[in-house]
């Protein structure tokens, strides 16, 4: 449902007891909160400025059509950081509730018009006829974001999208994401980032983190535990997004952040499932669709 804010979308799921919500920010098609039983799971920057030409510090950006900053000749090399998805103004497409009512969910599109229309110099970059389609759904315990992705065009585009979730953390120094799959990695922290085999333990934060895990989902559930005081979990089930980043930038790099406080670093952990190492080829015979569940789970 619309709230005072013309950019802003709400979902309010109220069933057995359980009450949760979701917000959704027009621009980006952003996630802004996520609350079940009045907890925030998601981290939002106070400094978090929808009106600038910067994304959203903070919920879950989406990474599109590129992750990162992609080196020349690549014809994506003039698009900016992590893309245009998190920087355009997307468009309410429909809001559904199951018959059981056991969901809520709201679509948001982008195409290529919009981005013409927004930002007609990256249009020029990624100058492809495409649309997207982002559908944001809630239910009693989990949150899910899928992204479909359609091409009209007559070239194979590769893409390397991402969810740039941000989770609120009650004390980092207890945070730990656990399940992430022995095998090769990259850590963007040392020069050269050089690929490295991961041993398969717990990931804890205790120093700036900036990792990309490949194909990092095994037998175990990706998890991210908050510590004993926190009495529950996050568990990611993802839908084909086999890679996992985890980002916390630590004191420096959040000083030298503009849209962070000083000590926000203490405040959030990044886990961000993409698909980076193998990018999706997008045809114009083979739509895609890809995301995330990520679900809240007690801890005993
Ligand atoms: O996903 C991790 C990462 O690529 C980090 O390297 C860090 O730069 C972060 O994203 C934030 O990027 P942003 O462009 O949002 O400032």
């Amino acid at each position: 449902q619309k709230t005072e804010n013309p950019d802003t979308w709400c979902l309010n799921f109220d069933s057995n007891g359980v009450q949760s919500s979701a917000k959704i920010d027009l621009k980006g098609a952003t996630v802004i909160s996520w609350v079940v039983n009045g907890q925030e799971i998601l981290f939002l920057s106070s400094k978090a400025d929808r009106t600038s030409k910067k994304a959203i510090r903070g919920g879950i950006p989406l990474v599109f059509p590129q992750f990162g900053k992609v080196e020349s000749p690549n014809p994506v090399a003039t698009l900016p950081q992590h893309g245009f998805a998190r920087i355009s103004q997307w468009k309410l497409d429909e809001e559904n509730s199951s018959e059981a009512s056991e969901f809520i969910s709201v679509s948001f599109s982008l195409d290529s018009s919009d981005l013409k229309e927004q930002h007609s110099d990256l249009a020029e970059s990624w100058a492809y006829p495409f649309t997207l389609t982002y559908t944001v759904c809630l239910s009693a315990f989990s949150l899910s974001t899928t992204l479909k992705v359609c091409t009209t065009s007559e070239k194979e585009l590769p893409i390397t999208p991402l969810l740039h979730s941000y989770f609120a953390t009650e004390d980092i120094t207890q945070t730990f994401i656990s399940g992430v799959k022995k095998g090769p990695f990259v850590d963007k922290t040392k020069s050269g980032a050089p690929t490295q085999e991961f041993s398969g333990e717990k990931i804890i934060i205790s120093q700036e983190v900036d990792e990309i895990h490949f194909d990092a989902f095994g037998s175990d559930k990706v998890s991210l535990n908050f510590g004993s005081s926190v009495p529950y979990k996050l568990e990611f089930n993802s839908i084909e997004l086999p890679d996992v980043v985890v980002w916390n930038p630590w004191i420096e790099k959040c000083i030298a952040t503009q849209d962070l406080k000083d000590d926000d670093y203490l405040k959030f952990i990044c886990v961000e499932l993409g698909n980076i190492k193998k990018p999706f080829l997008l045809s114009s015979n083979s739509p895609l669709t890809f995301g995330q569940r990520i679900s809240l789970v007690k801890v005993e």
